[in-house]
């Protein structure tokens, strides 16, 4: 990464727009990333502020050994206090989204929050055999409010018991769990401890810190992203494959165009569903517009088009490009990874902010207040809002018109479906393709685009790579957003660049190579789509073991590092690209590679290089092939006998089978 350098996107319509705001003078995240050179010690996890004795900045030729706060503390214990701060700040995000949306599912199913229903029975049910509530026989509500209330519990739980779906992990990682002592009592609870953990003088042992690290970021991972992700789809449906659009041609010149930004779906949902009422579209046609446009922006982008097909004009990066397109006439925001720049950027053109969440407001923005009791009438004020604005579009913007077609919608449902149909859904074909060598290995590239790095670009170089190599790809959040902007996300894609054996296996389903899995919270459904394969038999029994990876190239936010650390526990080798945050301690580093590998079969590397965080990720799958005793990956060369389902062979056991319930 160099750090005082002005990068731009690899998204040549981003880049298209960063060069005109030069022009026009400007500024944008690019420009503030060259101008802002991180600090060098807190960059490195060297830096301590906890009290105010510092900030004492642990420093000198043998720091490590040497160098000691006031209060004696070494840089191992700042490193892994810090770090674990991250993780705290991380796991908090997901988790209150995830407790509003089931405080949300509470409230529909009390008939409380009247402009929302419960979607998808079929999934209300699974989740309430998860949780072992019984539903055959009974009013859909009254399952609704005791899985709303059970999941609840995951986040104050107080005494006895830990986060109910640790159990939906193979036996063999929750032992591992257990032996560590790392299994999340409640989600509110490890965060809490967290911060007393890392308060001056308590907790001082880098590797108990850590542990209790891992012990958070489970609470994230198969507490509050997962309850995300299950509340989410029993809202508002599981998703499925859809066609949509990416990039900044998805705005339209002659419509009103309304992004919604941010994390959370509910208002969202709402307001997708009254931007095609007769009402707001005859009131947008009465200002001039030929219709009203919603688009998406981040992981909200994510959630609209994995259930709807909305378009998305990009991740985290785009925030500002997409306002100076001038043809944003409203941008809602709610909560995370929202630029507050983008306040005083939107009064150079006519673009209204939008805030929306009680808990996060800006200056300069207009605030209209979600309440999910009142949720249909408050997004129809926000479209009326965005039309209100549509005749004021004065300031020429930056306008590009190019988009790229996509296949989103991979909930691990439907990855389960599309091996099999309905009735004899499984993952056997999936490991099978595995075993025979055919698909190499998986990998799950996610997390945020960064401007510090050819923005996307590194999503993009090593999806790219990835795919030739016939590793299955599975994305999430910006990483999504980044190869849907390329093109990546269509089954043209794997007939182009995938290696043969990963060529046919998507030419047997008709799948992309590389699967849009949601947004940041449905990491969650690689975790459950690792359970079932592990549950499947075959590979790894445990989901420590199996030739699969998980990168986030261009990481920034605490989020990320959560998700990281729940993946490393849950063991998976996972490589973060950029500086690492606890470099300045070794002691730290080597606990998190090769300390976490021997105890959970999960590591959290730091590797700048994308070159060799490629060359890493292939090392880790052909190691664990090895391991599992699976013949080695030879490009083109793979065991026939096992040959994957087609649509047609497919209906023909439906046909016949008995249906299928999966515990995954
Ligand atoms: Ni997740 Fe990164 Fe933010 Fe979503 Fe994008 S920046 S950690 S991917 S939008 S949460």
């Amino acid at each position: 990464m160099e750090k005082d350098k002005k990068q731009t996107s690899a998204n040549p319509s981003a880049a298209k727009i960063i060069q005109w705001a030069e022009t026009q003078q400007l500024e944008t995240c690019f420009d503030r990333a060259a101008k802002i050179k991180p600090c060098p010690i807190g960059e490195t996890g060297a830096c301590c502020k906890v009290c105010h004795m510092g900030p004492c900045r642990l420093v000198g030729k043998n720091a490590e050994e040497e160098a000691r706060g006031v209060c004696g503390a070494t840089l191992s214990t700042v490193a892994a206090r810090n770090l674990l701060r991250m993780i705290a700040a991380g796991s908090a995000a997901h988790s209150d989204h995830a407790r509003d949306m089931a405080l949300t599912l509470l409230a529909v199913a009390k008939g409380e929050a009247k402009d929302m229903k419960i979607t998808d029975v079929k999934k209300l049910y699974r989740v309430a055999g998860y949780l072992n509530i019984e539903f055959e026989g009974r009013p859909v509500n009254d399952v609704a409010v005791d899985v709303a209330t059970k999941l609840l519990d995951d986040f104050g739980r107080q005494r006895s018991g830990t986060v109910n779906y640790l159990q939906r992990a193979p036996k063999k990682t929750r032992e591992r769990w257990e032996k560590w002592g790392i299994m999340p009592r409640s989600i509110d609870r490890e965060v809490v401890e967290c911060m007393h953990r890392t308060a001056i003088g308590v907790d001082h042992d880098p590797d108990h810190l850590l542990l209790h690290g891992l012990r958070t970021s489970l609470a994230d991972g198969w507490g509050g992203s997962m309850i995300s992700t299950d509340i989410t789809d029993i809202l508002f449906g599981t998703p499925m494959p859809v066609k949509a659009e990416a990039s900044f041609g998805i705005f339209k010149e002659d419509e009103v165009n309304l992004v919604v930004h941010g994390h959370e779906p509910t208002l969202a949902e709402m307001i997708v569903e009254a931007s095609s009422e007769k009402e707001l579209l005859d009131y947008a046609v009465s200002k001039g517009a030929k219709g009203i446009n919603i688009g998406g922006m981040c992981c909200t982008a994510n959630e609209v088009l994995m259930r709807h097909g909305i378009p998305t004009a990009g991740g985290f990066t785009n925030q500002e490009l997409g306002i100076m397109t001038g043809l944003i006439d409203a941008i809602t925001v709610d909560v995370q990874c929202i630029m507050p720049a983008i306040a005083d950027l939107s009064k150079k053109f006519h673009t209204h902010v939008i805030t929306t969440s009680p808990k996060a407001k800006m200056q300069g923005a207009m605030h209209i207040e979600y309440d999910e009791h009142n949720a249909k009438d408050i997004a129809r004020k926000i479209v009326r809002t965005a039309i209100d604005n549509f005749p004021n579009r004065k300031k020429e913007g930056s306008h590009v018109t190019d988009k790229a077609p996509l296949i989103a919608g991979f909930s691990h449902e439907y990855i389960e479906y599309m091996q099999g149909g309905r009735f004899r859904g499984s993952f056997r074909p999936l490991n099978d393709a595995i075993i025979a060598g055919r698909i190499r290995g998986v990998v799950g590239l996610a997390g945020c685009d960064n401007p510090r790095v050819p923005s996307t670009g590194l999503h993009r170089y090593l999806a790219t790579e990835l795919i030739k190599q016939d590793v299955l790809v599975v994305s999430t959040g910006c990483g999504s957003a980044a190869c849907a902007s390329a093109g990546y996300l269509t089954p043209e894609n794997a007939l182009e660049n995938a290696g043969p054996g990963l060529k046919e296996v998507c030419e047997a389903i008709g799948i992309p190579p590389i699967l849009h899995m949601g947004s940041c919270v449905d990491n969650s459904r690689i975790l459950t789509v690792a359970s079932a394969m592990a549950a499947e038999g075959g590979l790894s029994d445990e989901i420590g073991g199996m030739p699969a990876v998980g990168i986030a190239p261009e990481w920034m936010s605490e989020k990320a590092i959560a998700i990281g650390c729940y993946f490393a526990a849950s063991g998976f080798p996972v490589i973060f690209g950029g500086s690492s945050p606890v470099s300045a301690s070794k002691e730290v580093t080597k606990l998190m590679t090769e300390v976490w590998f021997e105890r959970f079969k999960g590591a959290l590397h730091f590797e700048p290089d994308p070159e060799k965080v490629l060359a890493m990720a292939l090392e880790y799958i052909d190691n664990a092939r090895e391991a599992l005793k699976l013949r080695k990956y030879e490009r083109g060369k793979f065991s026939t006998e096992k040959v994957l389902m087609d649509m047609a062979a497919r209906r023909e056991l439906e046909k016949a089978a008995k249906p299928h319930m999966g515990i995954y």
